[in-house]
């Protein structure tokens, strides 16, 4: 062990310690001021008030050094408080304090400002010299919804720059000018409207003073309470920490110490949460009576509801209903649902948005290693010596990640993108495989092709952990790389370049996302990139690993909990009549053994009359699934179509009964994230008036169709998932802490970091090879419909919008657009800005043109976010031969010119 001296006190020393961690270790946080330091970032030893007095003996001889980016030694004696560092500081912060305006009692941020606390900390209680003038005659920017600067009170202490440098990587904020005259500014002396920024406010968490701040809602500073929960948009997970004062939420900021998010997050998990008490939320149950909708009470409506399904399930069986479950909602009311329709009405029909997003991979990789999961954690990517992103675009998608991927690739790390657009990641990437859309499998297979036939595989890890590699390595070898490089539109030799660069890595770490899953092969792509992990070696180390960047905030925890029609809460199999048996003694019920009914074979039986009632929790399937006028059809052959919402969205004006269900942050449960990472969402504030947590309703409607279930509490929920769900065992809402814990968690409550250590979960790892298949839209392309549409995302908006597009964010991304390269907009007369009329053989939309070479000629690309496009209305619903996802990501269509804004909904 190693020692050195705090006051000629001996204290020992950790791996890596500064100076400054030494002492805020022992002495704790306050010990020593500091103002350009701040905990996510690098040590930066520019403002000196860290500095301590440093010697090489007791009492001896020192030297004054900035505690902060100074490596602890051992032997070393700190003296943090001598008289002179005293008086140092002292002289910094008064020097600082003369660049700054002296209003801090007039001030907004009074008594939140951390250069306040700290010339406190100093003992400066006046400043003796007068108020400076060289930068406080700057402009406010007051042109963005959430963030402020007043450059006035900038004490140039770095933190903004380097956090947009080091965290989000967005380079927006430098200084200008020099000495006296140096300020900082925003892109070319920009607003933060104007300029790059992509408003995740790391820098106004960063500032110490308020020269950049959150815009301030009123009574920001008088925050009385701070409540720890989880985002509710993506799967990354981030912490937040959100600020209320009279029940009412202020502010949210990323806590430092958060696992998922470490000190950051996105503009929608810092700033997007003014949805909860927007005057559009739902607040009353309500059924529809002659076409219109009129508000009941809660009895009025479960009775209703209660009635129908038992009149259905008399009549027609239980197979006659069915149910969605919201991946939005937490573990405990997915599990709930799951347990209503199998338990109570008696039926496997329960599926979940993971069908038209994951299921391709939570079917593939259960098929090559034995479990659908992540296999290793985020925080690897501080190991990977390679990044592989395939199908995924994560700076829009899942931001924090995003942000940390690039981070690696901007300091070096070799990397490939796989994707038709020339996403922000591919700017950054050694390689971008820029193929067609759907071409997947055949990309896959020429990587593979290279490696096996440069000998770059790894033999000890396929000999050893692996089955079916020769039978694969055969038919790999016998392609035609010019065929397939024909039919991808990459380069063979580039191809080749990359997939030997990604072979011959010590630790590759793949990404991927829709890209990969919303395919005719979305299953078999997924088989393919597990071979890649394989024959690599990739799995079961640090840095590496197949990581699925799951969508929406609970994807994975609503699988994991068995809302899916063929497997149960844990992932057993309702066919085995072992698991079924276990599962009836369980839940005191009988449900048969047959697989439900996933949801694209809901909408079809709805359609054909087979299913008569359906009750969905926050899912937007009219605007979000394909094939918008058959969702439609199918949501209005319904006899009892049960909402339940937040919004009255395009699937909610459709339901014969609505329901409110209550946000995120009005109630409690746990969210699962993309790193199987299980952690407390914690209630902010009471629910709405007028509205329920989703568990509750769900637990009054079982009591009322005659099934026993408690009232809903996380911790009482927590304690049935875990004796039935076999990874969730060593799961109690009391010890989850504030970074939850990663599944499978043990009996004796320890977690797991990494999976497939030693064995896979299927024992060996299973190599299989799948030729690449033209999809039925593919042909059509080759036919009638000459471009191909694939769906990205924007940042600023999440799926149906319902949630963000009633926040700040829709001023700053108004509408869905249409990417197209130049050549094409040229040959079809289209200028930027046109609307243009996108037809497929479902349907037509009209989108705004948005010329852009991100796009190859003849591939075009746009989100889904507004109701006013209704992109769906063009997508197919074939989908995934294995899994059921939609191919959304090819779609044949011709364009033209439109003269307006039009949509072809089926009663228009
Ligand atoms: N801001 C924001 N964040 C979100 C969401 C949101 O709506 N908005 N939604 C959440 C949800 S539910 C999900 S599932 C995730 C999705 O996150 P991602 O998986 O990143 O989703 P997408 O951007 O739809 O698609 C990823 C990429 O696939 C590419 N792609 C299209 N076709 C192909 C192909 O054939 N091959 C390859 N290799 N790539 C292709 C597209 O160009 C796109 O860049 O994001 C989550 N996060
Ligand atoms: N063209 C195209 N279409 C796509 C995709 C694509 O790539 N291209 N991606 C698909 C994918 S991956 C997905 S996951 C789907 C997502 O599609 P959806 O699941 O429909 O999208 P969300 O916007 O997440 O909708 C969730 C709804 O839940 C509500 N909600 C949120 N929290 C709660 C809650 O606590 N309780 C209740 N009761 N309601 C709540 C919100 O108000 C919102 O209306 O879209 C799919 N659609
Ligand atoms: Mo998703």
């Amino acid at each position: 062990m190693k020692y050195a001296y705090i006051n000629n006190q001996k204290l020992e020393i950790k791996e890596g310690e500064t100076v400054l961690s030494f002492i805020k270790r022992h002495k704790g946080d306050q010990a020593v001021p500091t103002l350009c330091d701040a905990p996510n970032l690098d040590p930066f030893g520019s403002c000196r008030v860290c500095s301590v007095d440093v010697a090489l003996e007791e009492n001896g001889a020192s030297k004054t050094m900035a505690s902060c980016h100074t490596p602890v030694m051992e032997g070393q004696y700190i003296y943090p408080d001598s008289p002179s560092i005293k008086s140092l500081r002292k002289n910094i912060i008064e020097l600082v304090l003369t660049d700054h305006p002296l209003d801090c009692l007039t001030c907004e941020v009074n008594g939140n400002c951390e250069l306040q606390t700290v010339a406190a900390q100093v003992g400066i209680r006046e400043v003796r010299y007068p108020e400076g003038e060289n930068h406080l005659n700057r402009e406010k920017d007051l042109s963005h919804p959430y963030m402020t600067s007043d450059l006035s009170k900038c004490i140039n202490c770095y933190r903004c720059v380097r956090a947009c440098d080091e965290v989000q990587g967005q380079m927006v904020l430098s200084m200008a000018g020099r000495g006296f005259d140096s300020v900082i500014v925003k892109g070319q002396d920009q607003s933060f409207m104007e300029s790059d920024c992509v408003s995740c406010g790391a820098c106004s968490q960063a500032c110490p003073t308020s020269a950049i701040s959150d815009v301030f809602q009123s009574k920001a500073i008088e925050a009385t309470e701070k409540t720890r929960t989880i985002c509710t948009y993506c799967g990354v997970g981030c912490n937040l920490e959100v600020s209320t004062a009279s029940g009412e939420i202020l502010s949210i900021q990323a806590p430092y110490d958060a696992a998922a998010n470490g000190g950051h997050t996105c503009l929608k998990g810092r700033y997007a949460f003014k949805f909860y008490n927007h005057p559009e939320r739902l607040t009353s149950p309500m059924i529809k009576r002659n076409g219109t909708f009129e508000k009941v009470s809660w009895d009025e409506a479960y009775d209703h509801i209660v009635n129908e399904f038992k009149r259905i399930k008399a009549s027609n069986g239980p197979d006659a209903i069915a149910g969605i479950s919201s991946a939005r909602t937490p573990n405990e009311e997915n599990y709930l649902m799951q347990k209503f329709i199998r338990a109570v009405v008696g039926t496997n029909n329960i599926d979940c948005c993971a069908r038209v997003c994951h299921s391709p991979t939570a079917l593939g990789m259960q098929r090559s290693f034995g479990t659908g999961a992540a296999t290793n954690s985020i925080e690897d990517l501080d190991y990977a010596k390679f990044i592989l992103v395939i199908g995924a675009n994560p700076t829009d998608a899942h931001p924090v990640t995003g942000a940390k991927i690039k981070q690696r690739m901007m300091k070096g790390v070799p990397s490939i993108v796989i994707d038709p657009r020339r996403i922000e990641l591919a700017k950054y990437a050694t390689y971008h495989l820029q193929l067609k859309p759907g071409t997947n499998v055949a990309l896959l297979n020429m990587m593979l092709y290279y490696i096996i036939s440069e000998g770059a595989e790894d033999q000890e890890f396929i000999s050893s952990r692996t089955e079916g590699y020769e039978e694969m390595k055969a038919e790999i070898l016998k392609l035609d790389m010019d065929e397939m490089a024909e039919v991808t539109g990459v380069d063979k030799n580039l191809v080749k370049e990359a997939a030997l660069a990604y072979a011959a890595s010590p630790a590759a770490m793949e990404f991927h996302g829709l890209g990969v899953t919303e395919h005719l092969q979305g299953t078999f792509t997924v088989q393919l990139i597990a071979d890649l992990a394989m024959i690599s070696g990739n799995i079961g180390k640090k840095g590496a690993g197949v990581n699925p960047l799951r969508g929406q905030n609970n994807v994975q925890g609503a699988a994991d909990m068995g809302a899916q029609p063929h497997q149960g809460a844990g992932y057993l199999d309702v066919t085995d009549p072992e698991m079924n048996s276990r599962y009836n003694a369980f839940y005191r019920s009988d449900v048969p053994s047959h697989i439900g009914f996933k949801i694209p074979e809901m909408f079809d039986a709805a359609i054909a009359g087979d299913l008569k009632a359906l009750w969905i929790i926050g899912e937007d399937v009219v605007q979000t699934d394909p094939n918008t006028n058959k969702v439609i059809e199918a949501m209005e052959s319904l006899e009892l179509l049960v909402v339940q919402e937040l919004f009255m969205t395009e699937t909610a004006m459709r339901a014969t009964v609505i329901l409110p269900g209550a946000s995120f942050l009005e109630k409690e449960g746990t969210f699962t994230n993309g790193e199987r990472r299980i952690q407390r969402v914690n209630k902010v504030v009471e629910p709405l008036e007028g509205c329920k947590p989703d568990g509750q309703i769900i637990v009054d409607v079982m009591n009322r169709m005659g099934y026993d279930q408690p009232d809903y509490t996380a911790k009482g929920m927590l304690e049935e998932i875990s004796q039935i769900v076999p990874f969730f065992k060593g799961v109690k809402w009391e010890e989850l802490g504030d970074n939850g814990k990663q599944w499978p968690v043990l009996e004796d409550g320890t977690d797991t970091q990494m999976l497939h250590i030693e064995e896979f979960k299927r024992g060996k790892g299973k190599f299989q090879y799948y030729d690449y298949q033209k999809s039925r839209e593919v042909e059509r392309n080759e036919k009638d419909f000459p471009y191909i549409i694939t769906t990205n995302r924007e940042l600023e908006h999440y799926n149906c919008g319902a949630m963000t597009r009633r926040t700040g964010n829709v001023e700053i991304l108004t509408e869905d657009v249409l990417m197209i390269h130049p050549d094409d907009a040229k040959k079809e007369g289209i200028a930027n800005g046109d609307f243009v009329c996108v037809e497929s053989a479902r349907g037509k939309v009209d989108i705004k043109a948005e010329i852009t070479d991100e796009m190859k000629p003849g591939i075009l690309s746009s989100t889904f976010h507004f109701p006013e496009v209704m992109l769906n209305i063009i997508t197919s619903d074939e989908h995934c031969s294995e899994a059921m996802c939609p191919e959304y990501k090819v779609v044949s269509v011709r364009i033209r010119k439109s003269k307006g804004k039009h949509k072809q909904l089926a009663e228009a």
